[in-house]
């Protein structure tokens, strides 16, 4: 397994579409453990094949408490959402920055697991704000992209900061 360097906003690698997986081979599979390496260690509760550089169509997920509830989607496909809620955000790629987004409450979802096997999933609260985060990746946007103009600026502002003062 190895960890993998995780791209940051505002780098044009993370405005991508990423593509259909065709076939779940041991190449993905080793792609998911690097990720799930990767999530654990940042520390995220989600992670987007995108922000990895990797623009194919895979998300995981675990917003379980004792972090051993990993969710592999494998082409997810949002097919139907309810209610609308508010929940603060936060991304690997955008370090620093979290913000409340206004997202469906609840959502279902089907995908492929990490053997190929088609699945269906409904979820609600944390588990859907970070399915549907982490398909916005997969569709190239990035959270930031739902707040005001002006909230944007600030954090690019921000975030160029932290880069500087990192080098
Ligand atoms: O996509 C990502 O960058 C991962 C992101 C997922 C996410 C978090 C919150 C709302 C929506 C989506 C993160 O994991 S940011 C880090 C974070 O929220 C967290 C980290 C450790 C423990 C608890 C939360
Ligand atoms: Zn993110």
């Amino acid at each position: 397994m190895a960890l993998l360097k995780i791209v940051h906003y505002p780098d044009p690698r993370l405005y991508k579409v990423a593509q259909p997986i065709a076939t779940v081979d041991d190449n993905i599979r080793a792609l998911i453990a690097d990720m799930a390496e990767t999530m654990y260690a940042a520390p995220g509760i989600g992670l987007a094949a995108t922000q990895v550089d990797r623009h194919v169509r895979l998300i995981l997920v675990d917003t379980s408490e004792s972090k051993n509830d990993l969710k592999v989607f494998i082409n997810p496909e949002i097919l139907e959402t309810s209610g609308q809620s508010e929940h603060e955000e936060g991304c690997l790629s955008v370090p620093g920055i979290y913000d409340t987004v206004t997202r469906p409450e609840r959502i279902r979802v089907r995908a492929l697991n990490s053997l190929g096997q088609a699945f269906e999933l409904e979820a609600d609260d944390l588990l859907a704000v970070c399915i549907q985060h982490e398909i916005d990746h997969l569709n190239g946007k990035v959270f930031v992209e739902y707040l005001s103009r002006l909230k944007q600026e600030r954090i690019l502002k921000k975030i160029k900061k932290q880069a500087r003062e990192a080098m």
